[in-house]
């Protein structure tokens, strides 16, 4: 059989790699990175290679499930969508529309299917009880971006090409392949930025993969940062360091920023946050000094108590340097497809506003339409109007990737109704009553809706589907509109395309008006995201303006460009990027501000002798590879390291199993002891754990790890953006008799 070669985004992070494909028949016979690709230039990590395994994988789900007296059988599709109908519209009915919840999980950002269609399953739902990763994650990022800078996605990012100085806080790019950065190949990049004399230096609790190529590493004690950040920030006023450059005019509220940073002196947060003095005034002088430079954090700032305020101070800190909007700094992509900061009318809007409605238990305000993800098992056990009774789980495993996981699986046992749109049988969808199986990846065709805007380089990349999905096999993005339709009452008869036809025209009479049939016209044949790109990329910022502009883009002229059309380098956007009500970059927003002046007391609380922070390792990813045989071989990874001395005192050796306690579990994992880690910090990967009877498994069941979230508190998160506290919980390291 002839031997093809198929182009394909790598789906398995955020790097979003183009990847070389061979297939003989339906045989996969070799994957390497694309040389060809504009954007990605051949890197590829060991994970893309694994995508054979996913796409192969004798435990992905390919038939609708149904749990049929505690046991799943196959069924129909449509059988299934029957069962969901005649379950889920009586607890609407009864209970009304909040007593069903969803939850939509990170795969979801790499399956365009997924994300475009997603928002149409929760307007139909109607629910307030909107649940996501991004609350495990980003939302503090996206609510410092929202309230400076107008909306949630404007997140600035390094302009790495061309930086002397980055100044990396809480992320570990060399193993995660950045985030929240689309940046691959971070490690040849900042190799390179170092031959060219440029300088990295990392801020975090481990000497990780990426504090191990830089020129300086410092440790600091976990949940600290936005006392180093407001320390570093009011170093640059007391220094007279301040220098807005081009963003002069831009700014509102420098004045409240220096009042707002003054009693956070480098001596009066050194101490807690583990780093001298005179070192912080270093991390700051340095940054003032680079010609090019920026700060970058990522999940280590996000996930902890004072997360949005860090997220925030990042950004004061490049826009107070000169190095917001400059080449070589911290600058805004320009998306070809989807982007708000896109849309409308240039350098105004009206920003984004949070808490339009409160959880029912807890009283959590709505962030970015979303509720804190570990308050959801609150939700469904407190009786009372409004309880949620229903799930829908959309990729989302929050048993194993939220704080409480545990907590939360006894509460999901206890609904009327979960259906699970997802790939595996495992932690989470076990105890759905009905899963959906989504399709290989390399069964459909993709581009990255989100990720370009967050990209080092502009470009736009499509790939096409690899295989033919089983014809009855349906895509995601009609999985969600038939679950759409069933919610809203239009029956589970409901056809998804004549239902999508129809929203895209209203769609399309929106933005064109009197052109609304020419445009439909010019989309043709297409059908789903498909149409929904083509329509984007041509009204977007480089678009073809269905023909106005013969020489824009297209949905035809992206395909028909083998790896991609490079769109250039990152270009200043200031002010037409901002969407703020002002104009301006608002650089004290009065919710950070107050929340500032809370971080005060952190100073002085007693920090305790042991905590836990996460880890994240190249061969493994979020909750879900554990199962692919390529990066499931060679050492476990599931352990955790600790520092000689806390090792010491616990009476625990190199390889010994030890046991992580406090007052919400006890794990037993083999032990790694090095200084790598900071003395009073112990570090373990999250999204093990995977010895849960039922789950369907077998590759990650032979060496399961356990569950870094079953210590981690629910209760704790920070309470402007929802985020959970994913670092810095106490625990107590005991050695195990005979271990
Ligand atoms: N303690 C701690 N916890 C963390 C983190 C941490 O650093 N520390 N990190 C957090 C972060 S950043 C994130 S993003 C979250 C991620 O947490 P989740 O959003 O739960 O994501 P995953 O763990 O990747 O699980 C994804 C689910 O999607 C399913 N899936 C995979 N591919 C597909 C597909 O193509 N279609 C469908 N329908 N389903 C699919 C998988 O089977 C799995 O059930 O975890 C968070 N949890
Ligand atoms: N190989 C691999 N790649 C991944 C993933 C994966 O699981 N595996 N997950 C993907 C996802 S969903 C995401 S969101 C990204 C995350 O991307 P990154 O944020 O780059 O990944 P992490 O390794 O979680 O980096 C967080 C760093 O913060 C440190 N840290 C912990 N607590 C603190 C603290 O209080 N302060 C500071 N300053 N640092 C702290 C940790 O030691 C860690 O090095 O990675 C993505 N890429
Ligand atoms: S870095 Fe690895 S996992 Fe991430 S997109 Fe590239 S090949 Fe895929
Ligand atoms: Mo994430």
């Amino acid at each position: 059989m002839d031997e093809r070669s198929h182009y394909r985004i790598c789906p398995l992070c955020e790097a979003c790699c183009g990847l070389e494909l061979r297939t003989r028949g339906s045989q996969i016979v070799g994957i390497r990175g694309a040389e060809f690709d504009v954007f990605s230039r051949g890197y590829v990590c060991p994970k893309g290679a694994a995508l054979k395994d996913v796409h192969e994988d004798p435990d992905r789900l390919r038939t609708p499930l149904i749990r049929r007296d505690g046991r799943f059988v196959e069924a129909s599709w449509d059988e299934a969508f029957a069962e969901i109908q005649r379950r889920l519209l009586p607890i609407q009915q009864a209970q009304g529309r909040d007593a069903v919840a969803v939850s939509v999980g990170n795969p979801s950002a790499h399956k365009y299917g997924l994300l475009l269609y997603f928002g149409r399953l929760a307007k139909a739902l109607g629910t307030k009880n909107v649940f996501s990763a991004s609350t495990l994650d980003q939302m503090p990022k996206q609510l410092s971006s929202g309230l400076m800078f107008g909306h949630w996605l404007s997140i600035p990012v390094p302009d790495l090409a061309r930086c002397q100085h980055l100044l990396v806080i809480g992320a570990n790019p060399a193993a995660s392949n950045g985030s929240l950065w689309t940046v691959p190949d971070f490690r040849g990049k900042a190799k390179a930025m170092r031959a060219r004399g440029g300088r990295l230096v990392v801020i975090d609790p481990r000497r990780t993969e990426t504090a191990a190529m830089a020129d300086r590493h410092h440790a600091i004690h976990p949940g600290s940062d936005a006392l180093l950040l407001a320390a570093m920030t009011q170093t640059l006023f007391d220094e007279g360091l301040v220098r807005l450059g081009r963003l002069t005019d831009h700014v509102n509220g420098v004045d409240a920023v220096r009042d707002a940073v003054a009693p956070f002196t480098p001596e009066r947060v050194a101490a807690r946050c583990g780093i001298a003095a005179a070192d912080i005034r270093t991390l700051a002088c340095e940054l003032a000094a680079a010609e090019r430079g920026c700060v970058y954090g990522r999940l280590g700032t996000c996930g902890q108590r004072f997360g949005s305020v860090a997220s925030w101070l990042v950004d004061v800190l490049n826009a107070l340097t000169g190095h917001l909007d400059e080449p070589g700094g911290a600058m805004w992509p320009l998306s070809a497809a989807f982007a708000h900061n896109t849309q409308g009318k240039p350098g105004v809007g009206r920003g984004v506003a949070v808490g339009r409605h409160a959880s029912r238990v807890s009283g959590a305000p709505e962030v970015f339409g979303e509720l804190p993800i570990t308050l959801l098992a609150e939700e469904i056990e407190t009786p009372g109007p409004g309880q949620v009774r229903a799930l829908f789980t959309i990729a989302s495993n929050p048993v194993l990737s939220a704080p409480g996981g545990p907590r939360l699986a006894r509460a999901l046992e206890a609904l009327d109704l979960m259906v699970s749109v997802d790939i595996y049988l495992n932690e989470t969808t076990r105890h759905a009553d009905v899963i959906l199986p989504g399709r290989s990846p390399l069964e459909d065709s993709h581009y990255d809706v989100a990720f370009p805007q967050l990209s080092d380089r502009n470009h736009a990349r499509y790939s096409a589907p690899v295989f033919e999905p089983a014809p009855s096999h349906l895509p995601e993005w009609q999985v969600l509109l038939k679950l759409a339709a069933i919610a809203q009452g239009l029956g589970a008869g409901a056809d998804p395309v004549a239902l999508d036809d129809e929203a895209v025209a209203e769609q399309v009479r929106k933005l064109a008006g009197p052109h609304a049939d020419a445009v439909l016209k010019a989309l043709g044949a297409r059908k789903g995201p498909e149409r929904l790109l083509d329509l984007a990329l041509r009204s977007g910022p480089y678009g073809d303006r269905f023909g106005m502009k013969p020489d824009g883009l297209n949905l035809a002229k992206v395909q028909a460009a083998p790896g991609g059309i490079d769109l250039g380098e990152l270009q200043p956007r200031v002010p037409e990027v901002l969407r703020t009500e002002s104009g301006k970059i608002e650089l004290a927003p009065p919710l950070l501000l107050a929340d500032l002046a809370q971080a005060m007391a952190l100073i002085d609380e007693p920090a305790p002798a042991l905590v836990v922070i996460g880890r994240r390792d190249v061969r493994s990813n979020n909750s879900w590879m554990h199962n692919l045989p390529t990066l499931a071989k060679g050492p476990q990874r599931c352990t955790a390291i600790v520092h000689p001395r806390d090792a010491a005192r616990a009476g625990v050796q190199d390889g010994q199993r030890v046991r992580l306690v406090n007052e919400h579990a006890a794990l037993t994992v083999p032990v790694t002891v090095s200084d790598e880690v900071m003395p009073g910090v112990v570090s373990l990967p999250h999204g093990w754990g995977h010895d849960q009877p039922g789950a369907q498994l077998r590759v990650a069941a032979e060496r399961p790890g356990v569950n870094l979230n079953a210590l981690l508190d629910d209760r704790l998160r920070d309470p402007l953006s929802g985020n959970a506290v994913l670092s810095g919980v106490a625990v107590r390291l005991q050695a195990v008799a005979g271990g």
